[in-house]
């Protein structure tokens, strides 16, 4: 009958509309650069909204949240070092005060978007390995320039 020729197509109509609602969401997630980066190719976390606690590694008994505020300019971060304990969520409230500039650490995937000046964007990752990682400014040769800096994880 044709109610029954018409179901595939409002079928696939559906499925296009949801396609388009969660990108649309996404994107408009992304945009205001208040909502975390999912490390999504760390340990397979992709469920952001699940709390870290669920994953289920007991290896840290005080995993917190770490607040680190960070300001660049020309050519260089207010902070040469930011000091951590395993396991915990780093949050970087990156604000850019002159020039144009990122803040990336590649080894946890944390990278804000390159920021014009007086504008701020919140990232976060879960520093989930010990060591001494460095963030830089991946603009043009500012990394060389001297915009980088430590992040040590104990
Ligand atoms: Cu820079």
């Amino acid at each position: 009958m044709d109610s029954e020729k018409k179901f595939p197509v409002v079928a696939v109509v559906v499925i296009i509309a949801i396609a388009l609602l969660g990108w649309w969401i996404f994107s408009q997630n992304q945009e205001p650069g208040v909502t975390p980066n999912l490390p999504d190719s760390q340990n397979g976390t992709e469920n952001s909204t699940s709390s870290p606690s669920s994953g289920g590694t007991a290896t840290t008994t005080d995993s917190k949240t770490v607040t680190v505020d960070i300001k660049a300019n020309n050519f260089s971060f207010d902070k040469r070092t930011i000091t951590v304990n395993e396991g915990d969520t780093v949050r970087i409230v990156f604000s850019n005060e002159q020039g144009f500039h990122d803040f990336v650490i590649d080894e946890f995937d944390a990278r804000t978007k390159q920021l014009n000046a007086g504008q701020t964007e919140t990232i976060e990752f879960v520093a989930d390995k010990t060591g001494t990682f460095e963030y830089y400014c991946s603009v043009g040769t500012h990394r060389a320039m001297g915009m980088k800096g430590n992040l040590i994880v104990e």
